[in-house]
């Protein structure tokens, strides 16, 4: 196969900057106010990576007055000047594309395949879709004002492609931003900062500041923010709608999911079978919208597992710098014990684990592609995000049976529907209870959709006009307009 992507370049990019990374706020590297760095580590090896600046309260402090200042000037630049600034952040993100891709890989575990072809071109397809938005603001949004300094908190599953939806919209309208990556991923958010400082952006229009769980609460609670956006857990999404309830700040939360992925007798199997592939293998099935529960048709079910066995045997687990890799490491040793015990209580619980043959490297944090099958619509690994490489089935008899059990559950993400009929398809799809349906396809993103979820999956869009309206406010115009109605 072909040889392993270097990663040569992103480790003398670390290197170069001492292996250890302060804050980025109003447009300068500033140190941690708590004079402490963490490590993050690469975890397909284990090894140390790099040091990680450790943000408290007045660091966030310093990170939202820099916002705060920037905030009129920016947007007092108007719609087309701000443009300019994300087409040019746009093309310096395909410029140094090839090093943000292994920076991914080295940090999340990811296969570089994924983030060469995947994660980085859709950042980059981000920014330029957000750059027209800027162009137009002032004829699509002119009754509209930006909401001011938004705090975001964001995972590590996706974290440069995370970056982008939160980032790319909140400027474009004319916001300034304050963003903390997670603990596990933050380097090519540290990256960007200095591709910001390159393009020229204007201090404190971005600010990333590092740490943990404890930084992200700090960002919270500052009562100089006007909104908080947060993708992760559904458990920190409901902190923090408790932790905001009453300050006035505007919330969006994309948080987990447990999306059906349903297949009809009618369906072509082998499409299918790669659909599930894309569904729950890619990024190791850490994604919010991951296929994660394979609801099969009676008379197709046992075929269609089969089939599904045998794609399996062929996946790949190892080195996610080998281009021919399908599967690469889960992010953090912690996560992967998650994993390991769930599945272990989707067995206790009457379920049939199946793995195959595959040889996981010894270094790292690994795990092999697993399908659970004979699982209960109501037994834990039916109903508990697992955010891992496991796929847990069920079988139904009618469409109607297929919708109660894909609508049995707490979340509301995504759906995938599978059929050659495109009229049972249709009719399915307005039956889910979720934000996004793909019908005979999956984990489709493009930059002009809204995406976002129901029910415990959270509230509020991210892309597209949807997107760009959860970063505006109402201005003085649309007050007159109403006086006028009234
Ligand atoms: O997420 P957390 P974790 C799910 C998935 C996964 C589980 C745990 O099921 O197994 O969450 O992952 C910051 N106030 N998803 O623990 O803790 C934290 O520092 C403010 C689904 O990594 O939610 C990080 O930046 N911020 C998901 C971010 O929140 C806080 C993606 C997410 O971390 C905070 C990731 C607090 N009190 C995990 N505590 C998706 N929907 O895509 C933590 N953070």
């Amino acid at each position: 196969g072909p040889a392993p992507e270097s990663c040569e370049a992103a480790l003398q990019w670390i290197a170069a900057r001492q292996g250890k990374f302060d804050h980025f706020i109003d447009g300068d590297w500033t140190k941690p106010q708590s004079k402490k760095w963490f490590e993050s580590r690469n975890p397909a090896t284990g090894e140390p990576l790099a040091k990680i600046a450790a943000g408290n309260t007045k660091d966030v402090d310093a990170a939202v007055a820099a916002a705060r200042k920037a905030q009129k000037g920016w947007s007092a630049l108007g719609g087309p000047a701000r443009a300019r600034f994300l087409y040019a952040l746009a093309r310096a993100i395909q410029r140094n594309a090839r090093l943000l891709a292994v920076l991914e890989t080295l940090d999340n575990g990811k296969p570089v395949r994924e983030t060469r072809d995947i994660d980085i071109p859709l950042v980059a397809r981000h920014f330029y879709h957000h750059a027209g938005w800027a162009q137009l603001q002032e004829q699509e949004f002119a009754e509209f004002e930006p909401m001011g300094v938004i705090g975001q908190i964001i995972p590590w599953n996706f974290p440069l492609l995370m970056l982008a939806w939160k980032i790319a919209s909140a400027i474009a309208a004319g916001n300034t931003v304050i963003l903390k990556p997670a603990e596990y991923t933050s380097l090519t958010a540290l990256c960007f900062a200095e591709i910001c400082k390159d393009v020229g952006l204007p201090a404190g229009v971005v600010n990333i500041v590092t740490g943990d769980g404890k930084t992200g609460e700090a960002l919270v609670k500052h009562p100089d923010i006007d909104k908080i956006a947060f993708t992760g857990s559904t458990d920190v999404g409901r902190r923090i709608r408790s932790v905001t309830a009453g300050s006035g700040k505007h919330l969006t939360l994309e948080l987990g999911g447990k999306s059906p992925f349903i297949v009809f007798e009618d369906a072509d199997l082998d499409s299918a079978v790669e659909g599930v592939v894309d569904a729950i293998w890619f990024n190791q099935g850490q994604v919010c919208c991951a296929g994660s529960r394979l609801l099969l048709q009676e008379g197709i079910a046992e075929r269609m597992i089969a089939k599904l066995q045998k794609r399996m045997e062929t996946l790949r687990v190892g080195d996610p710098l080998d281009k021919s890799i399908d599967m690469g490491a889960i992010v953090d040793p912690v996560q992967l014990e998650t994993i390991t015990s769930l599945v272990g209580k989707g067995a206790e619980e009457g379920g049939i684990v199946w793995q195959p043959e595959c040889k996981l490297p010894t270094a790292g944090c690994f795990y092999p592609p697993t399908l659970i099958s004979n699982v209960a619509p109501a037994a834990t690994v039916a109903q508990a995000e697992i955010f891992g490489p496991v796929i847990v089935s069920m079988t139904f008899r009618t469409p109607d049976e297929a919708v109660a059990i894909a609508n049995n559950t707490r979340y509301g993400l995504a759906a995938s529907v599978w059929s050659e009929n495109i009229n049972l398809a249709l009719d399915i799809a307005p039956k889910l209870d979720c934000g996004v349906v793909w019908i005979n396809s999956t984990n489709q993103f493009d930059a002009a959709c809204g995406f976002g979820g129901n029910r415990e999956s959270g509230y509020g869009r991210e892309g597209g006009h949807e997107g760009m309206m959860e970063v505006l406010k109402p201005n003085f115009l649309s007050k007159l307009q109403l006086s006028k109605d009234a």
